[in-house]
């Protein structure tokens, strides 16, 4: 899906700020009372964007199971003859179903992506709707992620996951009315390379309604340097500027679509940013631009203190000084595909990175462990099955259909830590790699492998380009003994690379909890000296093994989670608090990869 941009075509309006908020008060008496056809019984403010569960004072809110109402009065711009007026969402987490007016407009399932409607037909241009958004929270053995409903001795109904985040919920993401001309570029798809000083670029562009396409190459300075007709071809830009980490240079594909001619004649114009870089995987290492790339950085997630999961631009840029600051040039999507904002300014900012799909959670071993949720079976006619595998599929489709053309990003991670281990994992995961690759051949796929998942029993290493490791060893494992968890590292990886020598391995999670302010002589776990000598362990041993290209620590910083006995205040692996002060870790991996960033140039 494109992203919203505005154009000579295009207007786009924010619908942000303050709506009216209530709680279904029984599962979903709200849709059969008609909620949306009239103002909200009995509303109370609510912020758009953000997560509601920690902006009121209210332990219903915070911990609701269900439906949750959002509405607002919507001024409709005056429309220009035949031009669309579209909504669209960033994301509603986990599932909508949006109305203007009395009328049902949108249904979407899946709390991390965008979608759309074209409401033209049931608006009256300068005049006022009424925008309601029902807005579903709950997981099922079919969502991504995966969880279900249970019942507490006191009768109260609640949500049991299997992943370590708090279930944040509400609009998360912008909510925007835009126009486009009744002629619309649809979709592009933007590919990459380059000969020597020419930049290579292959467009492919998608038009309702167009006679004529025609597209323009614009520089970062908006100078063409490059144009031709048709919907799909080449161009080439002589003495190009490649994207390159720590370097984010790009372009601009100024697409125009033309319909009609003289007084009928009609025109949209779409500016679709793009980045002239190559990735591929060779010989045990994940070239960019044909130069071998080391990842340094942190899983994340889209947390922080009120707004839950709700995007802040505030936050945003002050998240990437900090990884800046630290030397850090990439991170991963962890654990569901981030705001378009944020990949944008990933574009931007020259940060490389592993775009992962909302597939966490897949996994009935270790987070029974975890959250002392129930042990059943992974995969199973019950649990995780084919519909949750069309689900999934589905997810796939939609994020390399929103992120494609971001240089940003170098590799899909389509899971985090599933089951990997039985022959139903793999009848599970081959054919979603085969979605991956067939929606986009020009990227690397990988899926983040846990600890249990070790080379003797992984079932799907060989179906993937890379291997992106989790792994906890002085932690989970080992806990507080340094000594033997290096010993298990290095068996572990001596394992990797005899089993899968030409693949390169990323370690995508490693790291203790850390209580920020807690300091000890002897380095024991929960210190902040312990997170240093951790961290410093795993250091040396990826320093020593070639084949690893890349260390992503858990996690950039404290985040919550559901309650627990081994969580306090939420995860604490953060080498930030959550509200971003550094621990005395930050500082010394800071000098490595300032070191590391000196040598290698990014
Ligand atoms: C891994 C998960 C991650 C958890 C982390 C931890 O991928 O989501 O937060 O471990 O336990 O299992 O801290």
């Amino acid at each position: 899906m494109l992203a919203a941009r505005s154009s000579a075509s295009r207007d786009i309006r924010s619908l942000d700020g303050v709506w009216s908020f209530q709680l279904d008060p029984d599962q979903d008496a709200g849709l059969d009372q008609r909620w949306f056809a009239a103002p909200l019984p009995a509303p109370r403010p609510m912020p758009v964007p953000a997560s509601y569960n920690d902006i009121t004072t209210d332990t219903e809110v915070h911990d609701h199971v269900g439906l949750a109402w959002y509405q607002r009065e919507v001024q409709v711009p005056r429309i220009l003859g035949t031009d669309r007026l579209i909504l669209r969402l960033g994301s509603v987490t986990h599932a909508a179903t949006v109305w203007a007016d009395d009328v049902e407009v949108a249904t979407h399932t899946g709390g991390y992506l965008p979608f759309e409607a074209d409401i033209t037909e049931h608006v009256r241009p300068g005049g006022t709707f009424r925008l309601s958004v029902a807005v579903d929270n709950r997981l099922s053995w079919q969502t991504l992620p995966p969880g279900f409903l249970a019942t507490t001795a006191a009768g109260q109904t609640v949500q049991k996951y299997y992943h370590d985040f708090y279930n944040y919920a509400g609009i998360h993401r912008s909510v925007l009315l835009y126009t486009h001309p009744a002629v619309a570029v649809t979709d592009v798809t933007v590919t990459t390379g380059f000969e020597g000083a020419t930049g290579i670029v292959t467009y492919q562009v998608e038009a309702d309604g167009a006679a004529a396409v025609s597209v323009r190459v614009l520089d970062a300075e908006g100078t063409q340097v490059a144009q031709a007709d048709g919907a799909a071809g080449q161009v080439r830009i002589p003495d190009v500027t490649l994207w390159r980490p720590g370097a984010g240079y790009l372009y601009t594909l100024e697409v125009h679509a033309v319909a009609g001619q003289g007084e009928e004649r009609t025109e949209d114009v779409y500016p679709q940013r793009f980045g002239v870089r190559t990735v591929e995987v060779k010989d045990a290492q994940l070239l960019i631009n044909g130069e071998p790339f080391y990842f340094r950085g942190y899983g994340r997630h889209e947390d922080n203190l009120i707004r839950g999961k709700g995007h802040d631009t505030a936050l945003m840029v002050h998240d990437f000084e900090l990884m800046e600051w630290q030397g850090a040039n990439s991170f991963r999507t962890s654990h569901y595909p981030y705001a378009e904002e944020v990949m944008d300014y990933a574009d931007e900012r020259g940060f490389v990175v592993i775009d992962e799909t909302p597939a966490v959670g897949l996994n009935t071993g270790i987070a029974a462990g975890l959250t002392g949720a129930q042990a059943v079976p992974t995969f199973s006619p019950e649990t995780v099955n084919d519909a949750t595998r069309e689900a999934h599929a589905a997810q796939i489709r939609e994020l390399i259909a929103r992120d494609k053309n971001h240089p940003c990003v170098v590799l899909w991670s389509i899971a985090n830590e599933p089951d990997t281990t039985t022959p139903e994992s793999r009848e599970y995961f081959e054919p979603l790699v085969a979605v991956a690759r067939e929606c986009d051949p020009t990227r690397p796929v990988g899926i983040v492998n846990v600890i249990m998942a070790t080379p003797d029993k992984d079932k799907v290493w060989d179906l993937l380009d890379v291997v992106m490791l989790n792994r906890y060893y002085g932690w989970y494992v080992d806990t507080g003994d340094l000594a033997s968890a290096e010993k298990h590292l290095r068996a572990e990886l001596d394992g990797w690379v005899a089993m899968a020598p030409d693949k390169p391995i990323i370690f995508t999670e490693y790291g203790p909890d850390t209580m920020a302010g807690s300091r000890d002589l002897f380095a024991r776990p929960w210190s902040e000296d312990f997170q240093t000598a951790m961290l410093s362990m795993h250091h040396r041993v990826f320093d020593d093994y070639p084949h690893v290209v890349g260390e992503q620590m858990w996690n950039f910083a404290d985040f919550a989670t559901a309650v627990g006995i081994i969580r306090v205040g939420g995860n604490k692996k953060g080498m930030f608090t959550r509200s971003r002060e550094p621990k005395q870790n930050a500082f010394v991996v800071r000098e490595r990869w300032l070191a590391m960033r000196d040598r290698l140039g990014f």
